[in-house]
């Protein structure tokens, strides 16, 4: 029995946060009664992290340790990077043994084929956006970066933390259709140059839920939204995929 479940744009930034509390609370509750055998982290979990810095392994002990606890049981963890948490390869892939996704992927659960990815290469007007991401990810900021004391890493993901808030209501800066309409473009396009069964996606903080039509046939597609907004995961089972609210959480879930 297949129970993928995904998250994204948790924006976790602090410990005692409303988000970093409700986050461990959903983890706890995901132990093996709950048969639950993959967990996708789209990206922006965290409000900030970057690289293997020691303030961010300390500081996010808990949640580390509840996510370690899982892959123990024997669940997969692929975790992909967002534009909040950046270079991701050496703390939660080669340390903690998470698969690591840097861009878009492919990904086959049973009968489903899956297309995932954070959601922040969907716009191609955001060029600015889109040159700063091939920048951050070039070897010489990546190196930079990584060995920039802890301060420094604060105030830069302090200006990526004001981008991402455009994005939520009540501050949202941009159309919510608009961004649905970009979306579906985005899907659309990608089913056209390599089909797949459903899309999954973030970092627009709009949830969204549709069917749509390529040239190539039918596919779903799922924005997960943010938990700025209202917390909720969604849920694959088998071919079945369905939102899920947190706090019906205990409840709601059961679904064999
Ligand atoms: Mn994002």
């Amino acid at each position: 029995m297949l129970n993928a479940y995904f998250v994204s744009d948790i924006h976790i930034s602090s410990p005692d946060s409303s988000e970093g509390r409700k986050f461990v609370e959903f983890l706890v509750t995901l132990t093996g009664g709950y048969n639950i055998t993959h967990l996708f982290l789209l990206g922006d979990i965290f409000d900030l992290w970057i690289a293997d810095h020691e303030c961010f392994i300390d500081r996010y002990k808990e949640i580390i340790d509840q996510l370690q606890r899982l892959r123990n049981e024997g669940v997969t963890i692929s975790y992909f990077e967002g534009n909040h948490d950046l270079y991701l390869r050496g703390f939660w892939g080669e340390q903690l043994g998470f698969s690591v996704y840097t861009s878009s992927a492919y990904i086959r659960l049973g009968n489903t084929l899956l297309r995932l990815e954070h959601g922040d290469e969907m716009d191609p007007e955001d060029k600015g956006y889109l040159f700063l991401r091939w920048f951050l990810r070039t070897r010489l900021m990546r190196a930079l970066i990584s060995n920039l004391p802890g301060t420094l890493v604060q105030i830069i993901g302090e200006n990526l933390s004001f981008y991402s808030r455009r994005f939520s209501s009540p501050t949202r800066l941009v159309d919510g259709s608009k961004i649905i309409e970009t979306m579906h473009a985005h899907a659309r396009q990608a089913h056209e140059e390599k089909p797949f069964d459903v899309f999954i996606a973030g970092h627009t903080h709009v949830r969204d839920d549709s069917q749509i039509s390529s040239n190539r046939g039918n596919f779903r597609s799922v924005n997960l939204g943010s938990w700025l907004d209202s917390p909720c995961y969604f849920k694959l089972c088998d071919t079945e995929g369905d939102f899920f609210e947190l706090h019906g959480h205990a409840k709601a879930i059961d679904c064999n």
